[in-house]
């Protein structure tokens, strides 16, 4: 059983899998870039280890120094978090081979959800609904595709097979338009996954994006925790999710029914740790299998929230080979979680994102309230990795507590020195179709504006000089952070002193 665990990321997701370790006892090592050398999860890691330049394909990308570094230092295993190589086949199968157990779900399973074709195929042979569209798996020819188009009918969508979260994604109105349309999202999926095999799926208008957190252990059991709610995106990027689903609500029956699917498709791939399954609901309230996401996913503490459970540490037992410790029985949606993606871009331009030092940064905090960060005052957001800087994540006994106490939070939360998407998270709160659960995948496209929310507010120059004030005498007198020290270090006086010098 390994007892020192490697974390192949950064940001927020690095610190939050250090704690887990944390409580669990077990030793950490962080790697990082260049640009990442005073980051949090650097500072909060027992080792860390440069692997490189900046940009992620010369650091967070590079599978090989990282499995180097996990050997040398002695790491049992290795937690890849989202993003960069956690849904690698590849690398999680080099990170066996090297002997590390690698804290996610086997290398075939990540190959089976990865093509998404094979994916519908495997769910639909274990019963499971997907939308109608091409069947069967390998490469489609255009001429193959142009005649299966009219037989699956008109809106349809074009998806990648590599593909998943919207990228080389086409809707077609008529056949007309299928040639250049397909050939568009054969390049932007061939540019963004060096493969530009496609296929094809009947639009399901109006649909709901709801997910099912699941998990698996290497006994058999496989529970689901309930759903998210993840409609709200701008160009498929998710900026907020809450649990329960308001579309669901408070219809128990087709909660367990979708759960119990979701359970069935992750059966159906010998899945094991943490997994998501998405799904599309239309109008009626038919649901279908979109895609399976085969890692830890952003937006797992809103499931925290309301069950109660760490996913992270039963993510780590897991690979321990443990049993999970709760049964399906014993999970339940308690009260009402909603979480904010706070990222470093300009909702008032294009949400361009915004780089630069952040000179201040007060997270709110109180009752309900969690804030999981990998950024501090003095931390420079670079534009080599992605803009998420922070995740705001409140808890109520209801939707209308969750809202009331969120808004509140992103009151209380100051950034200075980068722009961030604040003002449109409360904007988003105040709209009444949000403050309704009346929104699909397309609310933020196509029905809300931040400049039209904002229409007739008044602009108060004189807090904004006020704030500039109590910053800059912050700033003047701001005290040493002083952190409990174990036997790693003598001194805080040292350790304050370093930091300082750091940040000069
Ligand atoms: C769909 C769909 C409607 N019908 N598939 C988007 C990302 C990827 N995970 C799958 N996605 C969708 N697939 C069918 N057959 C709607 C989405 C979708 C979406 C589409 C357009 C604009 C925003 C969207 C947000 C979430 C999901």
């Amino acid at each position: 059983m390994f007892t020192k665990v490697l974390i192949a990321n950064r940001g927020e997701i690095a610190v939050r899998i250090i704690r887990a370790c944390r409580e669990l006892g077990i030793e950490t090592v962080a790697v990082f870039s260049e640009a990442d050398r005073s980051a949090l999860h650097v500072r909060y890691a027992d080792e860390a280890y440069l692997l490189g330049p900046a940009p992620s394909r010369e650091s967070y990308l590079r599978g090989d120094r990282i499995i180097d570094i996990a050997r040398k230092c002695g790491a049992g295993a290795l937690h890849p978090g989202y993003g960069f190589l956690a849904e690698r086949e590849d690398f999680a199968r080099a990170v066996e081979e090297a002997g590390l157990a690698f804290i996610g779900p086997k290398p075939s399973a990540i190959a089976a959800m990865g093509d998404k074709a094979v994916a519908r195929r495997t769910v639909t042979a274990a019963g499971i609904p997907v939308v109608p569209g091409t069947e069967g798996e390998g490469s489609l020819r255009d001429d193959e595709i142009l005649a299966i188009a009219p037989q699956i009918g008109f809106p349809l969508l074009i998806k990648a097979t590599a593909g998943g979260g919207g990228k080389g994604m086409r809707e077609v109105a008529l056949q007309a338009d299928m040639p250049g349309l397909l050939q568009a999202a054969r390049r932007e999926a061939e540019a963004a996954f060096g493969d530009g095999n496609v296929y094809l799926e009947k639009l399901v208008p109006n649909a709901r994006h709801i997910e099912f957190q699941i998990l698996a252990d290497e006994h058999d059991n496989v529970i689901h925790l309930g759903e998210r709610e993840c409609s709200l995106q701008r160009r498929h990027q998710k900026l907020l999710e809450e649990a329960p689903s308001p579309f669901l609500g408070e219809d128990e029956e087709l909660r367990q029914r979708m759960g119990a699917v979701a359970c069935q498709a992750a059966r159906a791939v010998d899945y094991h740790s943490a997994g998501t399954i998405e799904f599309l609901i239309d109008k009626e309230r038919n649901f279908y299998f979109l895609e399976m996401n085969t890692r830890l996913q952003v937006e797992h503490p809103v499931t925290e929230a309301v069950t109660g459970l760490d996913i992270v540490k039963e993510q780590i037992r897991i690979a321990r080979g443990r049993k999970l410790h709760v049964t399906q029985e014993e999970v339940h949606q308690n009260g009402w979680a909603i979480e904010c993606r706070i990222n470093a871009e300009d909702p008032y331009n294009d949400f361009l994102p915004s780089v630069g030092r952040i000179a201040q940064i007060i997270p709110p905090t109180g009752p309900g309230v969690r804030v999981d960060t990998g950024v501090y005052p003095g931390f420079e957001i670079s534009p080599y990795y992605d803009s998420l800087i922070s995740k705001l994540i409140c808890w109520g006994e209801t939707r209308g507590e969750a809202i009331l106490r969120t808004r509140r939070a992103l009151e209380e939360y100051r950034i200075l020195g980068v722009r961030t998407n604040i003002p449109f998270h409360q904007s988003i709160l105040e709209s009444p179709r949000f403050m309704a659960g009346q929104y699909d995948t397309r609310f933020v496209e196509e029905r809300f504006s931040i400049d039209a929310a904002e229409e007739g507010k008044v602009v108060r120059p004189d807090i904004a000089a006020i704030l500039a004030t109590l910053v800059a005498h912050r700033q003047g007198q701001q005290a040493s952070q002083i952190v409990r020290r174990g036997e790693r270090d003598t001194s805080n006086w040292k350790w304050v002193g370093r930091w300082e010098r750091m940040h000069r």
